[in-house]
């Protein structure tokens, strides 16, 4: 009886133990999945951000996961939608019915569980080269040469109302010279002062170099402050370079990049 007795009490004690166990991990799985972003760029990024970490998802299982998820959709910084995705070398949109859904230009597709914000902005070619040119000199390169990327994009990136400059240039894949180097630079003015958010020199190997440009300003991760999409596109059949900065005091930070 008295042995009876014993088991019963460790039964119950076991009983009281696992579903504590089954809560607090169970609850932390929930909160996880409910706080884990998942973003992805045009056809060659998919990026996920988890206990505040950014990852990129490559391989063929945990991409199949991603579809038929439903998604906010972006094409060309303009909400289009919440549609399905399904991969097949390039993302497809589906509604709710599995109906196609037709689209061109540039993908962003984001699942977190918050409402997506982009802000809108104007890129422009360059007028006055004074930044650039300072660019150029500081790494020793020659100022009066043929440039197949010399654009700036106007962006309030830290939010205080005042617009900062964010220069994109390059000399990759010449028409009419044949440079000795080829360089991508991507940079922003604030005040007279510039701050550098990608940069490559290399020689010049024929098809070498990208070609930057800023695609998205967004706040990914629902701080209230913004990130920065760039991407630097290489030649061909090549992916492009794509990657996501922080503004942190002060500075750029790379927070990932597919490559
Ligand atoms: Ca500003
Ligand atoms: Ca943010």
């Amino acid at each position: 009886m008295k042995k009876n007795k014993r088991y019963i009490i460790l039964l119950v004690i076991l009983i009281i133990y696992f579903v504590a166990l089954y809560f607090l991990i169970g609850k932390d799985y929930q909160k996880e999945k409910e706080s884990t972003i998942k973003l992805i760029v045009g056809n060659h990024t998919i990026w996920e951000l988890s206990n505040r970490k950014w990852y990129n998802i490559r391989s063929n299982s945990d991409m199949k996961e991603l579809n038929w998820q439903e998604y906010q959709v972006y094409v060309d910084n303009k909400k289009l939608g919440n549609y399905d995705l399904w991969y097949d070398d390039k993302w497809y949109l589906f509604d709710k019915d599995r109906n196609a859904i037709n689209y061109q230009g540039d993908l962003l597709a984001f699942s977190g569980n918050f409402e997506l914000k982009l802000q809108e902005f104007i890129t422009e070619e360059v007028t006055d080269r004074t930044y650039v040119d300072q660019v150029l000199t500081e790494n020793n390169l020659l100022i009066n040469q043929e440039l197949t990327v010399n654009e700036v994009s106007h962006i309030d990136i830290d939010q205080d109302g005042i617009i900062e400059n964010f220069y994109t240039l390059s000399n990759a894949f010449p028409m009419d010279s044949n440079p000795e180097k080829v360089f991508s630079f991507v940079f922003m003015e604030k005040n007279g002062t510039l701050s550098l958010l990608y940069s490559a020199i290399d020689n010049n190997k024929g098809t070498n170099g990208c070609k930057p440009m800023i695609t998205s300003v967004l706040d990914a991760d629902n701080d209230k402050k913004n990130e920065l999409i760039v991407t630097c596109n290489q030649y061909s059949i090549e992916e492009p370079i794509v990657m996501l900065y922080q503004w942190k005091e002060n500075e750029f930070k790379l927070l990932i990049s597919n490559q």
